[in-house]
């Protein structure tokens, strides 16, 4: 493990790239021995932080469940981040670029869970009972990292490139319907940039909250009712500038469209 005094220098670096909206090189550079352990240490001190200021957790983010994302960041495990309740933009909002570097776009499942969820093993038929509703949601990231280049060791301290996110459509309770083959179709300006099917995460992306319970439990948490977990993105993360339009319509799960500004 690194120095506790070299991770509150990392969360330092963190905060401020995330509230200047500046890039920093990867911290593997400097850090060649930086382990994922690190990385949560940072998130961990961040949020102590946030908290402090008076910030709030809304919930949690899995990324990298797919293998477009996989694929597309070159990594091949998934992350764990924090979502925070100002970064939380209504459906229909404009978002504003001030504030952000280089953003991307991905259509996601939310699921807000009504009970806790604990343990090493918990099934993906526990996580839908613990399950208040699933909902559509677009997660904007945006990595502070220069070119959006990371490995995964840099990408977790950096809280997953959690940026903004968004609920909307209809909230559904989760057997209303199969969520292993929802079809999403996310559109840029009116032409479809990205189309693919829910089981794309994990073939059923209940499967995300189950590795992210399992992770907290391995940590020694778990995982709190009414906690809003984004399951992560089923497409490649579409990069969007100011002016750009985006609606993701999920099948019986309505749309969600947000501007750019
Ligand atoms: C890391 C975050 C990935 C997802 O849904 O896969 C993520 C990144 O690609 O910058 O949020
Ligand atoms: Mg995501």
């Amino acid at each position: 493990m690194l120095e506790s005094a070299t991770i509150h220098a990392i969360a330092d670096t963190v905060d401020w790239a995330q509230s200047s909206a500046s890039t920093i090189a990867k911290f593997t550079d400097a850090h060649p021995d930086m382990s994922i352990d690190d990385s949560y240490a940072v998130q961990d001190e961040l949020l102590r932080r946030w908290e402090a200021k008076g910030r709030r957790l809304a919930g949690l983010k899995a990324g990298l469940t797919s293998k477009a994302k996989m694929e597309q960041m070159g990594v091949d495990v998934p992350s764990f981040g924090m979502l925070m309740h100002d970064t939380c933009y209504p459906e229909g909002s404009q978002i504003p670029m001030v504030g952000l570097i280089h953003p991307r776009v991905e259509a996601e499942i939310a699921f807000v869970t009504k009970t806790e969820l604990s343990g090493p093993d918990v099934s993906v038929a526990e996580i839908l009972a613990a399950t208040d509703f699933v909902q559509p949601a677009l997660e904007i990231i945006d990595s502070r990292f220069e070119k959006f280049k990371f490995d995964l060791v840099s990408v977790i301290a950096d809280n997953g490139s959690s940026s903004r996110f968004v609920l909307g459509g209809r909230p559904m309770r989760p057997e209303a319907l199969d969520l292993s083959t929802v079809g999403i179709v996310m559109e840029q300006n009116g032409a479809s940039v990205a189309m693919t099917s829910s089981a794309a995460v994990l073939g059923h992306p209940a499967r995300a909250v189950q590795m992210l319970v399992a992770w907290l439990h391995g940590r020694g948490r778990s995982l709190s009712a009414g906690s809003i977990v984004l399951s992560g993105a089923a497409t490649e993360a579409t990069p969007v500038e100011a002016g750009d339009a985006i609606t993701a319509r999920f099948q019986d799960m309505g749309s969600i469209t947000v501007q750019f500004v």
